[in-house]
């Protein structure tokens, strides 16, 4: 892959981009919301859909000339559907974030009531944190994780259901490694007739092969973006049952959006295509087990897992029994000068600030898609840990960097 079509116009800018494409290369994407898309999704993404307006939805467009804006709409919506089995799927939302405000926008009126997870125990910005516009518009009570098991509290979510007597309940999350008990869930926003949202955007690979259970079905409204556990590119995706069709469609378009992002709906179609191919499933699979090697082999070397392990892509350690003196973001620097890039993360109970955490938080899904299996990703396990219990020793961040980058030779992410 190079961009010297780019740099014949803007060598400046093939510059960053040969520099970008060398760094995915040679450092380890452990940041467990990225992924590697395939050559495929970002040709579709880089394609001349960048040029088309289609505002509207497919067969029903403000403009002309967009017979192949709905032919590619279609296929996207077609294949999602295929994968989630919703009723109904809206593949415009930019991003996850504008998929869970079009659901905000669709059935709440401003003063409204949302419960959602707190943001250090695992839950989202766009969930109703006070510095976003979330948290600001509507009145936001949230929940916690159970501070013995690091797991969701549901029954102190019904009791708190029960008293707070939400307009919505959000599920889904950005930093929690179990398995989502959605029905617990569902049956607390019932008790008091809130609307069910579960977020699924870092698990939505993972229930598109089966290897996580489906919110569909059961929750009013299901979101996810569209790169993080599968590889459709950068995107949001929201779905619900027929009878919200019309107030999610007129909430993502015209209420939130203006003209969908042709050429990424283009990547998600291809990225779906590729979900629905059977190897995808076993992508998934080994996903989860890599996380969960990850997850055993740190906690071989003493260090502390919230929630004791993983059943997703995500292990989130809590660095404060073994080393109490290193921050998350100190250990996010350390790791990133070795090649390892993953990021600093809030734990339950956090005692630090959001900006240097008390956690690391690390995902599995692009070094699998490199690769990885059990044995490499142990090792990395081994590297990592040597930089945390090391991490002011510039000969190890050296040795591990250069051992990083035979790994990422080994296992190159595009030939
Ligand atoms: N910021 C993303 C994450 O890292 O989890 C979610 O939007």
């Amino acid at each position: 892959m190079d961009y010297d079509q780019v740099r014949e116009t803007d060598p400046a800018v093939a510059d960053a981009l040969e520099g970008e494409l060398e760094r995915q290369e040679r450092t380890l994407a452990m940041i467990a919301s990225e992924n590697h898309a395939s050559e495929a999704v970002l040709a579709a993404q880089g394609s001349v859909l960048t040029n088309k307006y289609a505002e509207g939805y497919p067969e029903s467009r403000y403009y002309a000339g967009c017979e192949y804006a709905d032919d590619v709409e279609q296929l996207a919506i077609d294949r999602a559907t295929e994968l989630w089995g919703a009723e109904h799927v809206n593949v415009q939302p930019h991003s996850g974030t504008q998929a869970n405000q079009a659901v905000y926008f669709a059935m709440l009126d401003p003063g409204d009531k949302i419960l959602s997870l707190d943001l250090t125990h695992g839950g989202h910005l766009s969930h109703g944190h006070p510095a976003n516009f979330v948290g600001q518009l509507y009145d936001v009570e949230q929940y916690e994780v159970d501070p013995e098991t690091g797991t969701i509290d549901y029954e102190g979510l019904r009791d708190l259901a029960e008293s707070f007597d939400p307009d919505i309940v959000v599920s889904g999350y950005s930093a929690y490694p179990r398995e989502v008990e959605w029905d617990r869930i569902q049956a607390a926003a019932d008790a008091v007739d809130a609307y069910h949202l579960a977020d699924m955007a870092h698990i939505t690979g993972l229930v598109a092969a089966g290897v996580h259970d489906s919110p569909v079905g059961i929750a009013d409204f299901v979101t996810g973006s569209t790169h993080k556990t599968i590889r459709a590119g950068r995107g949001g995706i929201v779905m619900c049952g027929d009878e919200h069709a019309d107030a999610i469609d007129k909430a993502v378009f015209p209420g939130g959006q203006g003209g969908p992002l042709m050429h990424n709906i283009a990547g998600k179609a291809v990225g779906f295509g590729e979900a629905l191919d059977p190897e995808f499933q076993a992508y998934a699979e080994q996903v989860v087990e890599n996380a969960q090697a990850l997850g055993d082999r740190l906690a071989d070397h003493g260090l502390s897992l919230v929630s004791g392990g993983t059943d997703t892509h995500l292990v989130l350690v809590d660095l404060r029994e073994s080393h109490p003196d290193l921050s998350g973001g100190d250990a996010e620097d350390a790791l990133a000068a070795a090649n390892i890039v993953l990021n600093g993360n809030t734990v339950p109970g956090e005692t630090r600030s959001a900006f240097d955490p008390s956690g690391i938080r690390a995902g599995t899904a692009g070094i699998t898609t490199r690769g990885f299996g059990v044995e490499a990703v142990e090792e990395v396990a081994d590297l990592i840990y040597r930089v945390v219990d090391d991490h002011d020793s510039e000969d190890v961040i050296y040795e591990v960097g250069e051992r990083v980058e035979e790994l990422c030779d080994a296992h190159p992410i595009y030939e």
